[in-house]
């Protein structure tokens, strides 16, 4: 018997096993359904939206809860807010569900830590109780999650951020071979220990600067920091930058062949995001 026949006796004897074993490979890497809800603003259609997504395993927002761009009361935008947390909270009690609620900018302003002048939106009356209520639900929160190859957070993670406010590598090696999990984890550590970190930072009034922190950074900036300096394998969902044209904007991002960008902040236009093994859709309400 030659080795090659050899070889093929034991595919003949093995094989199904094999593809038995690689199927559940692929079904273990993330069949989960992620249903990923841009910002907030006090607006209360995602109610609809995880009413119709019944089947989402996880449901992701994309954070900036309050400072209302069509004019919702503040009272509204706080009781809103609670029906968020009240919605996680009874969700993973009552069943495998993930919710998880991300921090945004609107939302940093509000933090006792914030010493600067708040920025647009911002609501005086209503900010100690803003503030009470996230301070409240700080422990449930985070800034970036990680599922398969999909890294969500408010505005983007820019390695350029990574080296200069965490370290000038991740705990195993250069930020350029970290894989998603550790970029998770080092953003959500730094967030608990250094606010300050995630403060505007930058010369670009609007954020448009690779060294942005994630709750900040503009898309450009974003896509410009990490080309060629993040695994091409990571595709990165945030908020925070409304596009012109969700649907349009949707199909481009289908497009990407290196690092893959989609953005989530369509709300306002009754659209959202669904991921399923690194597979989108968009989704309308
Ligand atoms: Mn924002």
């Amino acid at each position: 018997m030659s080795v090659n026949d050899a070889k093929n006796a034991i595919l003949l004897d093995f094989g199904p096993e094999i593809s038995y074993i690689e199927e559940m490979k692929n079904s273990s890497k993330s069949q989960q359904k992620m249903v990923i809800l841009g910002d907030i603003h006090g607006r209360d259609s995602w109610k609809k939206i995880v009413e119709m997504e019944q089947s989402a395993d996880v449901v992701v927002f994309v954070g900036d809860y309050f400072d209302s761009k069509d004019r919702v009361a503040g009272a509204k935008q706080l009781q809103n807010f609670k029906d968020i947390v009240t919605y996680k909270n009874h969700t993973e009690s009552t069943s495998q569900k993930q919710v998880v609620l991300l921090f945004g900018n609107h939302d940093f302003h509000y933090m006792p830590w914030f010493t600067r002048e708040p920025y647009s939106g911002y609501l005086p009356y209503m900010a100690a109780k803003y503030k009470r209520v996230l301070v409240e639900t700080l422990p449930q929160m985070r800034v970036a999650f990680a599922l398969g190859d999909v890294l969500v957070s408010h505005a983007g993670v820019s390695v350029e951020w990574l080296r200069r406010f965490v370290g000038p590598t991740s705990t195993l090696g250069p930020w350029e071979t970290a894989d998603i999990q550790t970029i998770s984890d080092a953003v959500n550590e730094t967030f608990f220990v250094k606010p300050s970190a995630f403060d505007f930072n930058g010369f670009n009034p609007f954020g448009d600067d690779p060294q942005q922190s994630p709750i900040w950074i503009r898309p450009d900036a974003l896509k410009k920091a990490n080309a060629g300096s993040m695994l091409p394998s990571i595709t990165q969902v945030f908020g925070h930058t409304t596009m012109r044209n969700p649907r349009l904007q949707f199909a481009e991002s289908l497009l990407s062949t290196e690092q893959a960008y989609f953005h989530a902040d369509m709300l306002g236009d009754g659209c959202y995001l669904t991921c399923v093994n690194g597979e989108f859709g968009l989704g309308e309400v």
